[in-house]
């Protein structure tokens, strides 16, 4: 931890005032300029049919362009050739609206067809969107960002998340220069005008409060004004900016193109019939429609998306290979289905968990691995990757330097990390739960995780399970905007949902089975973050670590937003027997939080500020008394 770079904590009051950038013209089209770099240090792409529209579905060839940010990039030690890179953009819904069926922009959900609130609310009101690019450097580069809107982009402006990054940032002339150091772990980072920034605020501290909004008098929720009622739950770029720079891949990450199926451009039919092993989408716009998805032929176990190929789609393996592979530094994007589509229902909005559209899916054999790396998956409109079919326990994921932008959706997860699987230097923009720890054997690392307003950071509940040797280590989370944290479904760093399988279950631990071994090690969370805990206990834990956990301030605490909690959650059905915490540990010590910190203080049993009522806010249930310790 380098607490000194904590002691700058946000100064609330500046944001409150913080002021939004100009509206744009809802459809224009920009011009192709572009020069992009095809380097041995740096590579670059660019598509001419970007399109500027912050407000409706694209064209079928066209990719959404940023309206508001260009960027080019430079070799450090040559800053007077600066290369184009194309700055995708998603915006909330995709521009349909909320819609039952997809392509028709008049199906409104209007509570009779839609299936649940798509939890979102005043972001397409307010503008949100999120803009990203993506670049292969092999050395250090310099990325110069210009604004359309000529707003302030002088370094005394501009924040970096992660902060620890501490990027060099310059300004020339009406440029922001960052010079991005060369990381084998590639840099996922937001780039954040302070001009540019949203301060969300909730009706009220209710559980069912809603986000309120006073900028757009049309839109939802607007309130002419805010008063003091109304809490500050998140503060967020309006116009997200994120970078990605990746080394050149390795050569298992590049399968050999002479013998792959090369997809036409344009609409994409026929992946169930083609007998290569390689499906590869070279540079260019593809799109199934928001009425299909790309369900390959099993003779299909790799699909390479090359850097400037754009998918609008979903991909489905049928391969019973051993070894799935899902590669290039290309996007795959969900933007043309309505939400929770579901693919056995037409790809209406009516959820599934089961034939709701998965932007990944496969029905496997036992044993296989799926490496996926170096992809972008925009605007997911479910859970973003589940397999099937497998014998689940010895399937494993092996993710690196992978990107969920746009995902604005509430259900929308990150990847599932079956046992076995290694995930690692990921950025989620995500809705619902980003890690998944439902798995034993499991290292995810060197994470991002922007929040939106559902599910917590790392998720372990819904069932009673046996877990254990789970390590979740180098997070970073950059935003969050909780509306309320409730239990029994907390939204919180670490969570453990209730069961939601019938209503009684719910309130049912499985006291047989067992959380062992769970380590959470080096988590920082910016801004205003949810409770460090907010655990359903549904089966009995020993040896879960915390240490060197940073917040750097917990949200409002009205009623019970912020609180942490751990619930006792008893086998009413069997004689009302608590879960066990802690007794097959060492010491008995079931729960460890070590080098917690709440801003700058550290919260431990000894200097007594880690009750529900004191900074540390943690609310554990008498019952486990000496059985853990903040230390
Ligand atoms: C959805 O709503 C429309 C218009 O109200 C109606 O015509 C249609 O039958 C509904 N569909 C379903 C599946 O309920
Ligand atoms: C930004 O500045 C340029 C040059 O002065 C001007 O042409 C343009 O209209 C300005 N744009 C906005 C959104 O103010
Ligand atoms: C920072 O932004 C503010 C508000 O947009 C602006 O007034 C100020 O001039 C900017 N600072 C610099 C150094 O450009
Ligand atoms: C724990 O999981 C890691 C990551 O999968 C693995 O390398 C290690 O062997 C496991 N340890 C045990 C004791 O199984
Ligand atoms: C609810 O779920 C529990 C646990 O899975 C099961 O034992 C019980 O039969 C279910 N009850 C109903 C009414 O389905
Ligand atoms: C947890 O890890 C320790 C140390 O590696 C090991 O001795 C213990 O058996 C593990 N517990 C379980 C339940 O796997
Ligand atoms: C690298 C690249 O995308 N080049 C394109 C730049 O724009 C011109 C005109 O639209 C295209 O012809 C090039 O292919």
């Amino acid at each position: 931890m380098h607490l000194a770079r904590f002691a700058g904590a946000l100064g609330l009051a500046s944001l409150v005032d913080a002021v939004s950038v100009q509206d744009h013209p809802a459809t224009k089209w920009k011009r192709a300029i572009n020069q992009t770099a095809d380097l041995s240090e740096l590579k670059t792409w660019w598509h001419n049919t970007g399109e500027i529209n912050t407000q409706t579905p694209v064209q079928n060839f066209n990719v959404r362009q940023s309206h508001m940010y260009s960027v080019q990039i430079a070799v450090a030690s040559d800053v007077t050739s600066f290369y184009d890179s194309f700055v995708y953009e998603s915006i909330p819904r995709n521009g349909n609206g909320n819609i039952f069926t997809p392509g028709d922009l008049d199906s409104t959900c209007d509570g009779q067809n839609c299936s649940e609130d798509d939890q979102i609310s005043i972001e397409p009101d307010i503008g949100a969107d999120m803009s990203w690019t993506q670049y292969l450097g092999s050395t250090d580069t310099v990325v110069r960002i210009t604004r359309s809107d000529n707003g302030s982009v002088d370094p005394s402006n501009v924040t970096v998340r992660p902060t620890t990054l501490e990027f060099d940032m310059q300004l020339s002339g009406d440029a922001l220069l960052i010079t991005v150091p060369y990381s084998d772990d590639g840099h996922r980072f937001s780039v954040e005008f302070d001009d540019n920034l949203w301060v969300y605020r909730t009706s009220g501290p209710e559980s069912n409060a809603h986000y309120v909004q006073n900028k757009n008098p049309g839109g939802a929720n607007y309130v002419t004004a805010y008063d003091d009622t109304m809490p500050i739950v998140g503060v967020e770029p309006i116009n997200a900016l994120m970078i990605f720079m990746s080394p050149f891949p390795d050569s298992e990450y590049v399968p050999d193109l002479t013998t792959a199926y090369h997809v036409p451009t344009g609409l994409v039919t026929g992946l169930d019939q083609v007998t290569e092993s390689v499906v590869y989408f070279g540079p260019g716009v593809y799109w199934l429609t928001g009425s299909a998805h790309a369900v390959l032929a099993s003779s299909v176990n790799w699909v390479h998306i090359a850097p400037g190929a754009y998918v609008k789609g979903a991909i489905q393996y049928e391969s019973q290979s051993l070894d799935l592979r899902a590669t290039g530094f290309g996007v795959l994007s969900g933007e043309q289905y309505v939400y929770q589509a579901n693919t056995a229902e037409g790809y209406q909005n009516i959820k599934s968990d089961d034939s709701s559209l998965k932007m990944w899916r496969g029905y496997s054999a036992a044993g296989t691995r799926w490496t996926i790396h170096g992809l972008t998956t925009n605007a997911p409109p479910f859970n973003s990757m589940d397999f099937y079919g497998a014998d689940l326990e010895s399937f494993s994921v092996d993710a690196s330097d992978c990107k969920q932008v746009g995902a604005f959706f509430g259900q929308t997860d990150g990847f599932q990390m079956y046992p076995g699987s290694y995930v690692r230097n990921i950025f989620y923009h995500v809705g619902d739960d980003a890690i998944k720890t439902y798995y034993s054997d499991v290292l995810c690392e060197k994470m991002i995780i922007w929040k939106t307003n559902n599910g917590p950071m790392v998720q372990f509940g819904w069932y009673q399970r046996d877990t254990g040797n789970v390590t979740v280590d180098a997070v970073d989370v950059i935003h969050t905007r909780y509306i309320s944290q409730t239990v029994p479904w907390p939204r919180a760093l670490v969570a453990s949902a209730a069961s939601y399988e019938n209503e009684t279950s719910t309130s049912v631990a499985d006291i047989t089975k067992q959380l062992s071994n769970f380590t959470f090690t080096n988590w920082r969370c910016e801004g205003i973050c949810p409770a460090l805990l907010g655990i359903n206990p549904l089966q009995n834990i020993d040896e879960m670590t915390f240490s060197n956990i940073w917040v750097e301030m917990l949200s409002p605490q009205p009623l019970e937003i912020g609180t942490s909690t751990f619930r006792v959650f008893t086998d009413a059905d069997n004689g009302g027997q608590a879960i066990a915490l802690g007794d097959n540990s060492p010491d008995n010590l079931g729960l460890v939080i070590e080098n917690f910190y709440v801003g700058n203080e550290k919260i431990s049993f000894e200097a007594n500020n880690w009750d529900a009522s004191s900074l540390g806010r943690l609310n554990i249930d008498g019952q486990y008394s000496g059985r853990w310790t903040v230390r």
